[in-house]
């Protein structure tokens, strides 16, 4: 099989436990085991321009990597990319923040990034382009004569039409993700989002079967959702971190009960909307106080983004309200954790909580999701409460399904949770357990890799539903 070269925003650095982001998780387990090159951005910006690329090699990886400008992380990175793209793709069209030299920015360290690459490129890779950050990405190294096959995989949701529209640049947007050979999304409902996009703005290039070939190349579209090292992350949960099993032992004692939930500190991830479900729930049912806790784990974020540090504000704010109404000298009702915490605490942590609550206002796929799936004792497994609009949501059918919005609905559920007879929670979690090993990260890289190699996919595989 050809070799595969990753190209991301930002590589990870394949030797910490702390990182966290899911495209980071999923593409450095399934890398890390196949081996390949990965190309990026190093995390570092620099006054002037520098062309100071660094090469390691971590395993079996290849890891080529730049810093960027900060004139081009201004506009390319905590502009375009998270100040339009990010809010607007999460149909969140009141906090985009558009202007004209984001979109030039975008533009130009997508150029650059390709002429980086192409001189390690050979004949046969198979370049794989991730995320929103470089849709344009094909578009450039086609401009740069680059003959290689060339997938994409958006990560986060892809909007229906009308809100894609609001960008002014929609136009270009959808043209740059036309001169892919394959594009994958987390979703039938992003892909199908996609596809109308196609239709709508570029009739000529959708056949009335439905297929898109564009400029005399076929554009194959993929649902394929994203998972997790599935055994890697059962091993890590049960191999027990002293500090959980302290916490743990203590809570067992005392009689208490914990619920987790654990995202990035993204307005995307609905977590006020959880806190005020959890004080919701102890206002319904005053005999749970003193016996459940909610612990959150929300590490620091694009913080150059003003719209990061409003909702860290909020959140602080009605933590502290939360707390200030309901706790007492021998108990804190939510535990709030700013910053990272290492992933074989996380999967211990996971394990030691009754309920994980998983409740995004939109998002791609969300791992955590799974993750506190595979961490659980299959024998006495805790419940997972997952938002209906999250994508692991078109999976996942066995988690009890909320809507973020009904605070009323996500307290009962809660309550619920805590309540669920062990029976029934064992067999929701078998069920669940064998839906998250279906997508595993190494299967996803696999299929998605096999897909654009083919000449000619199977139209099952690659056509629009
Ligand atoms: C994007 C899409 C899609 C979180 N806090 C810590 C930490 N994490 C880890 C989690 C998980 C990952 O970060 C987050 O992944 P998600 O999938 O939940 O969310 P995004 O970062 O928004 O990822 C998403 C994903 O891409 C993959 O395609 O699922 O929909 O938005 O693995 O455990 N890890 C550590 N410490 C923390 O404090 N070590």
């Amino acid at each position: 099989m050809s070799r595969v070269v990753v190209v991301s925003n930002r590589v990870a650095d394949l030797r910490k436990t702390t990182q966290s982001g899911g495209l980071a998780v999923a593409v450095a387990d399934a890398l890390k085991a196949k081996g390949g090159v990965w190309f990026g951005w190093d995390g570092n910006t620099l006054e002037d321009e520098s062309e100071k690329l660094g090469v390691d090699t971590i395993g079996k990886v290849d890891v080529i990597s730049t810093p960027m400008t900060i004139e081009d992380y201004t506009q390319y990175y905590i502009g375009y990319s998270n100040s339009v793209l990010w809010p607007l793709f999460h149909y969140r069209t009141d906090l985009v923040d558009y202007r004209p030299q984001y979109f030039e920015g975008y533009m130009r360290v997508n150029g650059k990034f390709a002429s980086l690459l192409k001189p390690f490129l050979k004949k046969d890779d198979l370049v794989w382009v991730h995320d929103y950050h470089l849709i344009p990405f094909a578009a450039r190294l086609r401009a740069l004569g680059c003959q290689q096959r060339i997938g994409y995989f958006l990560h986060i949701p892809f909007p229906p039409p009308d809100i894609l529209a609001a960008s002014p640049n929609h136009m270009a947007l959808v043209e740059s993700m036309l001169q892919y050979d394959l594009l994958g999304f987390q979703t039938s409902a992003d892909m199908n989002n996609f596809h109308r996009c196609a239709e709508d703005f570029f009739p000529d290039a959708v056949g009335e079967d439905g297929e898109i070939t564009y400029k005399g190349r076929k554009v194959r579209l993929l649902r394929l959702p994203i998972g997790i090292d599935v055994d890697a992350f059962i091993e890590m949960a049960r191999s027990g971190v002293e500090e959980v099993s302290i916490d743990r032992m203590r809570r067992a004692i005392l009689g208490q009960h914990q619920v987790i939930g654990v995202d990035r500190l993204d307005y995307s991830k609905g977590i006020p909307e959880r806190f005020e479900a959890f004080s919701r729930m102890l206002h319904l049912h005053p005999e749970l106080e003193k016996t459940v806790s909610f612990l959150q784990i929300a590490p620091p974020t694009r913080e150059d983004v003003t719209a990061y540090s409003e909702i860290r504000e909020k959140l602080e704010g009605l933590a502290g309200s939360i707390n200030g109404k309901f706790a007492d000298f021998d108990w804190t009702p939510i535990r709030y954790i700013h910053r990272p915490i290492p992933r074989p605490i996380l999967a211990a942590m996971f394990r030691a909580s009754q309920v994980g609550l998983v409740t995004p206002l939109r998002d791609g796929m969300n791992l955590v999701a799974k993750e506190y799936v595979a961490a659980q004792d299959p024998e006495d497994p805790g419940v997972l409460i997952l938002s209906s609009f999250a994508g692991a949501a078109e999976e996942l059918h066995e988690a009890l399904i909320v809507n973020p919005h009904d605070t009323d609905e996500m307290a009962q559920q809660m309550y619920h949770a805590l309540n669920m007879p062990l029976e029934e929670r064992r067999q929701r979690h078998e069920k669940l357990l064998e839906r998250v090993r279906e997508s595993e990260a190494g299967t996803w890289m696999q299929n998605f890799l096999d897909v654009l190699e083919e000449e000619d996919a199977p139209q099952d595989a690659a056509g629009p539903v």
